[in-house]
């Protein structure tokens, strides 16, 4: 493992327990996102892991990221998982012969084995992280050999993902989303005819204090059968839209990659990419921010995906109605309206939170449940994000705001660096010691103006 040295001057207990936490889930180039729940590399962890090891060791951080790219599948897509082969079947389900990517799909890798399926685009804005925190002059080979990986990664997702040039981006699975159980997929779901799926047993719940912390069986169901489509249509962009029974297209993942293609064109310009690289990602961007803001339903007050098989918008109230907030160059009296949802009564305002961090869905909304993983806790990675492009669209003081709530929130020998957490009673739920969750309390403490 690479030696650490954590940054001197954050020197508070929690900076030391967050380096602790993803020291010890350090599997030697890879994070795990917990120690038991999640003994694989996951992509968008991943991700937000390279954001927190920028400020310990920038060498590992990016090495983090080369990692993951280094299973990246021919067509550009970035799996979800990459499998850890030293991990046994039994650890995580589903395993990697669930997916069969390999013998399936020929843009799969032979080795490491993968999912077949994505998570939102953070990567880019990782990476760029690591360039804004050091010097990246000593990094630029391996930065060079980086972006293009990144550039065929965006460019996987604006057009297999977008054939109709839409500027939003086509998900096939609640898990693509990050999001799985949220309320987002409830009426998608429905719709979902389910088949026979083959016998599993979930290793999830072994995992946490009590099930109702995780998605329900019937879901569980419907994510195997979709997996088992999937896999039926060997991955294939072409052949799963033509009927592939879930397909939605996911307003936060379109915004992300509008700001994931603000950083990716830094990244552009700092390793000496092509101009005509910059134009199409910029050109990209700007298609992405005006497909997100159409989104912006001003009666709702929020921005719902759409569901591609009816043609509908949908209509819940999750925290991933704001992404717009995350679109860099948004229009700014949109943004305006958005941060005060933000802290209003439906989301970081509501009545009765323990701390003021959006809670994942409304209280009291439909699909509502405060304990139940994407349906009510607050999620430290959500709040980062918003942090994040609070403080790009100049909102200082509620980013400081938020990330002073956050960090109380994790500030707590009871709360571990929780998955998440019950957003009344601030009650630790999931996974403790995950990493991402140690990862941006890190680049909070780091980043104090
Ligand atoms: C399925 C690892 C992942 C996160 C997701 C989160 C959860 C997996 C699961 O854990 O999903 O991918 O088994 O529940 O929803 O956002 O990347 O931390």
């Amino acid at each position: 493992m690479v030696p650490w040295t954590p940054d001197p001057d954050p020197s508070s207990s929690l900076w030391d327990a967050a380096v602790q936490v993803l020291r010890a889930n350090d599997l030697g180039g890879w994070t795990r996102p917990a120690p038991r729940l999640y003994p694989h590399q996951w992509s968008w962890d991943s991700a937000l892991v390279a954001v927190g090891l920028a400020h310990v060791d920038p060498d590992r951080a990016l090495r983090e990221l080369e990692t993951l790219l280094d299973a990246q599948w021919a067509d550009g897509r970035v799996p979800h998982i990459v499998y850890n082969p030293a991990a046994p079947p039994e650890a995580y389900f589903p395993h990697a012969g669930r997916w069969a990517c390999v013998d399936v799909a020929p843009a799969a890798p032979r080795a490491p084995a993968t999912s077949g399926i994505v998570q939102p685009p953070v990567h880019a804005l990782a990476a760029w992280r690591i360039c804004e925190l050091v010097d990246p002059e000593p990094l630029l080979p391996r930065l060079r050999a980086l972006y293009p990986k990144l550039l065929a990664w965006h460019r996987y997702l604006a057009t297999a993902r977008d054939p109709d040039g839409s500027g939003l981006v086509t998900i096939y699975h609640p898990w693509e989303s990050g999001t799985d159980n949220s309320p987002r997929w409830d009426e998608p779901l429905a719709n979902v005819c389910v088949g026979v799926v083959p016998p599993y047993t979930r290793r999830d719940l072994a995992h946490v204090a009590d099930a109702s912390q995780r998605p329900t069986d019937a879901e569980y169901d419907r994510y195997l059968w979709l997996v088992e489509s999937l896999k039926a249509a060997r991955y294939d962009d072409a052949v799963i839209q033509r009927d592939h029974p879930f397909q939605v297209k996911d307003v936060l993942i379109s915004a992300l990659l509008a700001a994931a293609d603000a950083a990716l064109v830094h990244l552009a310009e700092l390793v000496g990419a092509p101009d005509g690289d910059r134009a199409e990602i910029r050109s990209r961007a700007g298609r992405s921010r005006d497909a997100v803001q159409g989104c912006w339903d001003p009666r709702a007050r929020l921005a719902p995906d759409l569901d591609v098989r009816t043609g509908r918008p949908i209509r819940v109230q999750t925290w991933t109605g704001l992404a717009p907030l995350l679109v860099p160059n948004v229009d700014r009296d949109l943004a305006a309206v958005i941060v005060e949802e933000l802290f209003g009564p439906r989301f970081a305002g509501a009545p009765g939170l323990r701390w003021p961090v959006p809670p994942s869905t409304t209280p009291g909304s439909p699909g509502f449940n405060a304990r139940s993983y994407w349906r009510g806790p607050t999620w430290p990675i959500a709040d980062w994000l918003l942090w994040r492009a609070l403080r790009r669209h100049g909102y200082a003081d509620r980013a400081a705001n938020l990330r002073a709530a956050s960090l109380a929130q994790l500030d707590r020998p009871e709360a571990r660096f929780a998955e998440y957490f019950e957003p009344f009673t601030g009650e630790p739920l999931g996974s403790p010691d995950q990493s991402w969750t140690a990862a941006v309390a890190l680049d909070w403490l780091a980043t104090t103006d």
